[in-house]
């Protein structure tokens, strides 16, 4: 076949647009070359149904092992006693957890969208929202923070038969003991959805859910470093709560109904190579330069957030605690949006995405808000003192916005900052 020269192309575009540039999203990294490897291997060929060892087809040897290792591997690292490393996305793995916990309309309560929250936590534009019947809370409009405690009248009013605790843009750790004690009181099922912080959790940074929770998703690809792709967790085994039983009328434990709501639940058949990849990740983290590395993650996040500070913008909850902020711009500037800020920083080569913020006025497509994480800066081996100059960088773009003499003098110096830094 000829190669493909119009994909090929772009790629090597967008390989260019990723070494050149600052990128600050959040939920964003740079996997290494063996995971970017494993991710373009032969294992794309092979058809899986099933788990290992109980597939629906022949040829599985080879990929039962690999599953098998990924399973191993992340259950070491986060102290689990069940893994489902099957789930595409963390999407996935939450339409799974609630495909297994839940019937249609039954209730759940989420961190709201709007205070930082994720789609699959209810929203009513997500399955989450249309299936199911959901309730929210927030964080105190005087501290940023969330009250854990004020969780509970929310639970005893709605009865909720699912608490998710997660979000995709809160800059503090969570109290799981204290949801826990709120789900067994009002008998509902625990999910923590640690998508973003799960890498800073397993290096042992922020407190571990597992101990405290039924059930745990996450993605792979955010500060766990890995290929794009979701995983089930759980921290203790137990008999389902849902009293599901099997045909031969045994009841089921709780991974058996996790495991039948991937697979043949939501997904078909999963993505081995995405698999190999995720062992290989896993593998890294375990590794103990990856404690390093998230250390520097969180050292980077508060160096940047105080920059930040220092130059008058205001950041949410007033710090973090994790590899994130959330910025209001408006006491800074009350005309400057995220949209606005976010499209500026773009034009010089600064890469971040416009957030609401809590209590939000403006719409979902234009927001008061940014947010900044450091994992993916953290990768290319910059620390603190560069965090100072990356502020130094955003707050020139956004304060000459209207300039493009200045603003291209900032995208040269994001260029040259970052070509001390290569990828790859
Ligand atoms: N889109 C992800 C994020 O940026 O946080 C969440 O799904």
């Amino acid at each position: 076949m000829k190669k493909d020269t119009t994909i090929f192309g772009l790629i090597d575009q967008e390989l260019d647009r990723q070494q050149r540039g600052a990128e600050l999203i959040a939920s964003e990294n740079f996997v290494s070359q063996q995971v970017m490897d494993a991710m373009g291997s032969v294992l794309t060929n092979k058809y899986a149904e099933g788990l290992p060892h109980k597939r629906y087809y022949g040829g599985c040897e080879i990929v039962d092992q690999v599953e098998d290792i990924a399973i191993d591997r992340v259950k070491q690292l986060f102290g689990a006693t069940w893994a489902n490393v099957q789930p595409h996305s963390g999407s996935q793995a939450n339409a799974a957890v609630m495909l297994g916990v839940l019937k249609p309309h039954d209730k759940i309560l989420g961190f709201d969208l709007a205070h930082g929250g994720h789609l699959t936590h209810g929203s009513s534009v997500n399955f989450s929202g249309k299936i199911y019947t959901p309730s929210f809370y927030g964080v105190e409009k005087e501290t940023g923070r969330i009250d854990f405690n004020k969780i509970e009248d929310i639970a005893r009013k709605e009865s909720p038969k699912l608490i998710i605790a997660g979000a995709s843009s809160y800059s503090r750790d969570w109290d799981y003991k204290t949801l826990r004690e709120i789900a067994d009181r009002n008998n509902a099922i625990l999910l923590a959805d640690i998508s973003h912080p799960s890498g800073l959790i397993a290096a042992g940074l922020l407190n571990n859910p597992l101990p405290h929770c039924h059930v745990i998703t996450s993605t792979t690809h955010k500060t766990l470093r890995g290929p794009r792709g979701g995983v089930i967790m759980m921290g203790e085994d137990f008999e389902n709560p849902m009293g599901y039983t099997t045909m031969k009328g045994r009841v089921k434990r709780f991974s058996e109904v996790m495991d039948g709501a991937v697979f043949p639940g939501t997904q078909g058949g999963p993505l081995e190579h995405v698999i190999a990849a995720k062992a290989v990740a896993f593998g890294e983290a375990l590794d103990s330069s990856y404690g390093a590395y998230c250390k520097q993650v969180v050292a980077n996040a508060q160096a940047l957030a105080s920059a930040m500070t220092n130059l008058g913008y205001e950041i949410i909850s007033g710090g973090t605690d994790n590899h994130l902020m959330l910025i209001d711009l408006r006491p800074k500037d009350a005309e400057l949006t995220g949209k606005t800020a976010e499209k500026t920083l773009e034009h010089v080569d600064i890469t971040i995405n416009k957030n609401a913020v809590p209590f939000e006025t403006r719409s979902p497509m234009v927001t008061s808000g940014i947010r900044l994480g450091t994992p993916a800066l953290t990768t290319r081996g910059l620390k603190e003192a560069e965090m100072g100059l990356i502020a130094g960088l955003i707050n020139k773009a956004l304060e000459n916005r209207e300039n493009e003499a200045i603003l291209k003098q900032v995208k040269s110096e994001v260029n040259e900052l970052m070509a001390q830094f290569p990828l790859y």
